[in-house]
């Protein structure tokens, strides 16, 4: 019989805070591929490898906080849970929540998320409320909810969150044989950033590692809190899911910056719709835009000359390109993309299609 991946409570149970009495809710997520870009080794001389978290059972990184989050809310007895989202953790909380049969309550800015992952919470059955506000807003009403009513937090301020989403670092250390040189991720709480640091760091501490990444941070440019070193009040930009102006993570990630030699940068919209189109057109791994920052980031550090040749980086993509395909149907130059319509006639495709008769 095949090996099936049984989730990643099970996977690694020895290296979290669960027991015989924890109820496993798991979507089987985890295990994700760890797939060599050629065309990004090309591009810039190290050699690169990205996570393709878009794999996870709800398509982004999520479910892997988002597994203990709700199983250990169920083992404290939770009926419902609330989270504040730009829009992956609303679906992977209204996906674990119903799975468990529980109740998700989410809270999402109106307006501002993206059309899958709208799909995903309410087909998912959870109570999805548009706040007439930002991320930020609904972050500090949803942890005020969970502060003063029957309702358990599963937003990345929950630690759980983290121990969940650390077991991407271990599975890059298995696949590798020790950690890379240098791990980059999209930023927008700042948790994931912090989670691929304890699980390094954990990693380094058992010996199966030599060394902890150097991590690398990227935020969007309208949208850069913690590059800039103070909230953003009106953080904007396209990649909707990192639209988050007062990070949750933001000492924790501060401090993991500082043991690893880390770094934050930003990136525009612009260049992040044109890693967007590399990723998709030349190493064939469809993301989110908000995902792509992690390839934006790896070139901009590349022609600053940060990353030397032969360097081992892992780029962390976070969410699946199906949850806001939009992006892939505009040209460079922002105009939309037309398909050519043709007849049905082999003759007249193959002409379009530039093939000559055999
Ligand atoms: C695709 O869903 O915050 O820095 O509410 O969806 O750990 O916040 C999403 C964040 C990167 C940033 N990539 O991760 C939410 C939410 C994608 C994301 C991030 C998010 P963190």
């Amino acid at each position: 019989m095949a090996n099936q991946w049984r989730g990643v409570l099970r996977e690694y149970a020895d290296r979290l805070d669960i027991s015989d009495a924890t109820p496993i809710v798991t979507l089987g997520e985890g295990g994700t591929p760890l797939i060599p870009a050629a065309a990004l080794s090309a591009r810039t001389g190290a050699r690169v490898y990205v996570k393709f978290e878009g794999m996870n059972p709800t398509g982004s990184f999520k479910d892997r906080g988002m597994t203990m989050a709700v199983s250990k809310a169920v083992e404290a007895g939770a009926k419902a849970v609330i989270c504040a989202s730009t829009g992956n953790t609303s679906a992977s909380a209204a996906a674990y929540a119903t799975h468990a049969g529980i109740t998700a309550a989410v809270l999402v800015p109106e307006g501002k998320i993206a059309m899958g992952k709208l799909a995903q919470a309410i087909a998912h059955n959870a109570q999805l409320l548009q706040v007439q506000g930002n991320f930020d807003d609904c972050l500090d009403i949803a942890r005020d909810l969970a502060n003063n009513y029957p309702v358990h937090l599963v937003n990345s301020v929950n630690n759980d969150r983290i121990e969940g989403q650390k077991t991407a670092a271990f599975e890059v250390v298995e696949v590798l044989g020790d950690a890379p040189d240098f791990h980059i991720v999209p930023v927008g709480n700042a948790g994931n950033y912090t989670a691929y640091f304890r699980g390094y760091s954990e990693e380094l501490a058992r010996g199966e590692s030599t060394k902890l990444p150097r991590m690398f941070g990227f935020q969007a440019t309208g949208s850069a809190p913690i590059v800039l070193g103070h909230v953003v009040k009106d953080p904007d930009t396209i990649a909707s899911a990192i639209r988050i102006g007062n990070p949750a993570s933001w000492e924790l990630a501060t401090a993991a910056r500082e043991v690893s030699d880390g770094y934050f940068g930003a990136i525009s919209d612009e260049k992040i719709l044109e890693a967007h189109r590399i990723l998709s057109a030349e190493v064939g791994i469809f993301v989110e835009p908000a995902s792509a920052i992690s390839v934006a980031g790896l070139l901009e550090r590349s022609e600053a000359g940060m990353i030397p040749r032969d360097s081992v980086v892992v780029l962390t993509v976070t969410g699946h390109g199906l949850k806001d395909p939009q992006w892939a149907l505009r040209t460079a130059d922002g105009s939309d993309v037309k398909p050519t319509i043709v007849p049905v006639d082999t003759a007249q495709i193959a002409d379009v299609l530039g093939l000559i008769r055999t």
